[in-house]
């Protein structure tokens, strides 16, 4: 990590109002110096011990005539508790505030920049809200591994139980190293200071029952991580779903700054012909590379996002298979089809979710967080097992923006850039009327 780097996390660190939590869980209260961030390698020594090197991998899969990529957790290791220097503040504060790659839905234009990387808004692939484990490929497949396919879903990681247990957060979308196991019963996400005030804010907020118990900031081996409560502990076999809310998917901050700073992108162009060979422009496809907003547009569009207000990013069943290609899954009748497979055509289970929906639905009418922040990529995460317990949490925070002073948002009102409406409760009654259709059917 650059020096500047870890200056700025501990400066962050030392400004923050929550409590640092050393590896075992404790609380390191009223003190906010380095020397009270502790790692928790003993508990990982014993993954260090079963991995390859500094990660812990699984085996490859073969799932739906396409390899499964390894799964690889980073080992813990036997670092200490280290200095955070000053400088790392620039890095975690700014998040949000970094570089942007794009500028509006038009790849043309003299001063855009042509980027190889996949990281954009936020350069630095541990800032990004998203994921829980990384993911990666690992080996060629007979379909060619694509450099820039990152698995949207769920492993099943032939682990023993024990280890299972511990790991067994899961991945629907992800940057490489965002998450870690930590101690049991929850997991480390790579430091985010937007997603650090959420999980502030939110604390005392009704909202607070409906996201991830989270445990404040830990440090593992020089990196800053946010701890919060594994969700899926409690589950035998859980199957999951993973559906980012909203109409947008991208802040109104990035279309500006990516309108003051575009760059072209050719790791988008080339995800964007693998879905469909006539998307691109002309120009796009004579530039091989297109902008991030031209890209998160079309995905929109694409997929139920501007339809319905929300879409399925990726889905984990309990027999280990992962689903991830739900790009073009976009009709209330496409979504209807991917809930009834998700629960087996078990209507008791969709009850159960309409239920805490509904709560969900009643808390955030009443949250003051909710009002007063832009919720952009945050997901709703379904789990269910073969006992029928179900349960709905709201995960990822990375891109949830607080507004002006006195600024509210209803997240119905169709999005005008300035207003910076969501469209979260719409789509959250779009979600809710197609999943009560569904139980009126036969399933
Ligand atoms: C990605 C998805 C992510 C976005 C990522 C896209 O596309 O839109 O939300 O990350 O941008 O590549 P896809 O789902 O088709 O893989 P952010 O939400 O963090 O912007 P990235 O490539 O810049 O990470």
């Amino acid at each position: 990590m650059p020096k500047e780097r870890r200056r700025s996390l501990r400066e962050a660190v030392i400004h923050r109002s929550s409590p640092i939590i050393d590896g075992a869980g404790r609380e390191r209260d009223g003190c906010f110096s380095s020397t009270h961030i502790c790692n928790d390698s003993p508990q990982m020594a014993e993954h260090s011990s079963t991995s390859e090197q500094s990660g812990f991998v699984s085996d490859v899969n073969l799932v739906g005539g396409r390899l499964v990529p390894q799964v690889t957790i980073t080992s813990d290791g036997e670092g200490s508790a280290r200095q955070i220097e000053l400088a790392d503040l620039d890095a975690v504060n700014g998040a949000l505030r970094r570089k942007l790659s794009n500028s509006s839905i038009s790849s043309t234009g003299s001063s855009i920049i042509l980027e190889e990387s996949e990281d954009d808004i936020i350069s630095d692939s541990e800032t990004k809200s998203k994921g829980i484990v990384t993911l990666e490929h690992l080996g060629d497949t007979v379909e060619q591994a694509r450099p820039w396919w990152k698995l949207k879903t769920v492993v099943h990681w032939p682990l023993v139980a024990s280890q299972r247990k511990r790991l067994s957060w899961i991945q629907l979308a992800g940057h490489k190293g965002s998450f870690k196991a930590g101690e049991e019963g929850t997991v480390l996400k790579k430091f985010s200071e937007n997603e650090r005030l959420c999980f502030e804010q939110l604390s005392g907020d009704v909202l607070q029952s409906f996201v991830p118990t989270y445990h404040g900031v830990v440090e593992r081996d020089g990196e800053l991580y946010l701890q919060m409560n594994d969700l899926l502990t409690s589950f035998d076999g859980p199957n999951v779903m993973d559906c980012k809310m909203g109409m947008r998917t991208y802040l109104e901050e990035e279309l500006v700054r990516a309108r003051e700073n575009p760059k072209l992108r050719r790791d988008l162009y080339k995800k964007m012909v693998e879905v469909d060979e006539q998307a691109p422009t002309a120009e796009e496809h004579r530039q091989q590379a297109v902008t991030k907003p031209r890209y998160m547009q079309w995905r929109e569009t694409l997929s139920s996002t501007n339809t319905l207000g929300f879409r399925i990013e990726g889905i984990k069943k309990a027999d280990g298979t992962c689903h991830t290609d739900f790009k073009k899954t976009r009709s209330r009748e496409d979504v209807v089809q991917v809930f009834k497979d998700f629960v087996c055509g078990n209507g008791s289970i969709i009850g159960s979710y309409i239920r805490r929906l509904q709560d969900i639905r009643h808390t955030l009418k009443a949250s003051q967080f909710f009002m007063k922040h832009e919720v952009i990529g945050s997901s709703l995460l379904f789990i269910h097992d073969c006992t029928e317990r179900t349960e709905v949490w709201l995960i990822d925070f990375g891109k949830t923006t607080a507004l002006l002073d006195g600024q509210t948002l209803d997240h119905c009102s169709p999005w005008q850039e300035g207003n910076r409406e969501d469209g979260y409760l719409w789509g959250l009654d779009n979600l809710l009327q197609t999943l009560t259709s569904l139980t009126t059917e036969d399933l």
